[in-house]
């Protein structure tokens, strides 16, 4: 897979070439380039940004220099683009919708700043382009920049190779974001710290008991703090 990152902040995704990523870059399974904005731009200043029509507060980015880093983009390889504009605005972004990325050949992020990009720039691309705007919730960012990190650490996961153990990509399908349940509770040795015991029934051997046990710690912890995963006729259940 290939990845652009368009940013006015290239710094920001230092961190891409640490940890499970950065091994998927230096196995070739990805092929990542971060490109400065403002290497489009031609004046003095480098402006990318400029007031907004109808007033108000905050800046805008302006279409010329994002018009002409799509046109270079393209020019650079013939692999269809899917360009991910990263916004509270867009839509939530789901392990589903991280799976129907990681089936793309190229995704080209526009991490916007300020108040965001003219809307322009977004028009065209979902006419040149396959466009998806991410919004990863409902809470304010700076930019774009944190949540494409976000995004493209759960695409890349995803693709083949890149996880030693595929089979946790298996428990997952089955667990939250994928219309199940949150993870159950885990525990490793010592089997006390701090006066606090690990679960008996983990330490009992009894693989029956301790898949019931976490089966029901998965649903309870569901109940409480993502009751909307859950079905009503589950959600309101009686508890055994
Ligand atoms: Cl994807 N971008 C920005 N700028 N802010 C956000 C967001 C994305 N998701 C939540 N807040």
């Amino acid at each position: 897979m290939r990845l652009d990152i368009v940013t006015i902040f290239p710094d920001y995704f230092a961190p891409l070439g640490l940890s499970l990523v950065g091994k998927a870059i230096n196995a070739g399974t990805v092929d990542v380039a971060v490109h400065d904005l403002r290497d489009w731009t031609h004046d003095r200043h480098r402006t990318v940004d400029d007031t907004p029509y109808g007033g108000g507060a905050g800046m805008v980015m302006k279409p010329e220099p994002w018009g002409e880093a799509f046109d270079a983009l393209e020019q650079a390889s013939p692999l269809p683009m899917t360009v991910v504009v990263p916004t509270p605005a867009g839509r939530p972004f789901t392990q589903e919708l991280a799976y129907g990325l990681a089936g793309r050949p190229r995704l080209v992020f526009a991490c916007g700043r300020y108040e965001g990009i003219d809307q322009r720039v977004i028009d065209h691309c979902a006419d040149a382009y396959e466009l998806v705007e991410v919004s990863l919730g409902d809470y304010v960012l700076n930019g774009g920049e944190v949540a494409a990190l976000a995004i493209i650490e759960a695409v890349v996961r995803l693709l083949p190779g890149v996880l030693g153990n595929p089979e946790s990509l298996v428990e997952e399908s089955h667990s939250a974001g994928h219309d199940q349940l949150l993870e159950y509770p885990n525990y490793t040795k010592p089997p006390v710290w701090r006066g606090r015991e690990v679960p008996e029934v983990l330490l009992s051997g009894h693989h029956g008991r301790v898949a019931q046990w976490r089966s029901e710690q998965a649903l309870e912890r569901t109940r409480t703090r993502r009751p909307d995963l859950l079905g009503d006729d589950i959600r309101d259940e009686k508890r055994t």
